[in-house]
């Protein structure tokens, strides 16, 4: 998905980049996967590019839920859920943490 225009999954690194892009998720009213992931291990979660274990967690309330087996990442207006990996939504990508594209 993201490789077509060159750039990544969207890793967030601070609550400003977190900020910014629920702002764009309100304003369009949309969930939009971004890369973390607790595939590998489950209640684990790993930034899928660069395999680092996330350092800010910025969950919906109640979630993440694991409901039926959710190992990917959507990023909503109230905060990030867990969600099914096969789910057809939106995606994020990033090319650097100053240039992202919501698409
Ligand atoms: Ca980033
Ligand atoms: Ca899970
Ligand atoms: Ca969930």
């Amino acid at each position: 998905m993201c490789e077509k225009i060159r750039a990544q999954l969207v890793e967030i690194e601070t609550d400003a980049e977190d900020h910014y892009l629920r702002e764009q998720a309100k304003q369009l009213n949309n969930a939009y996967w971004i890369a973390l992931s607790d595939a590998i291990e489950e209640d684990v979660w790993v930034w899928m590019n660069s395999l680092s274990k996330t350092s800010i967690f910025n969950w919906a309330p109640n979630e993440p839920n694991n409901a039926n087996t959710e190992n990917c990442v959507a990023l909503r207006q109230d905060g990030w859920n867990d969600n099914k990996c096969t789910n057809q939504i939106r995606y994020i990508c990033e090319k650097t943490d100053q240039e992202e594209v919501v698409g």
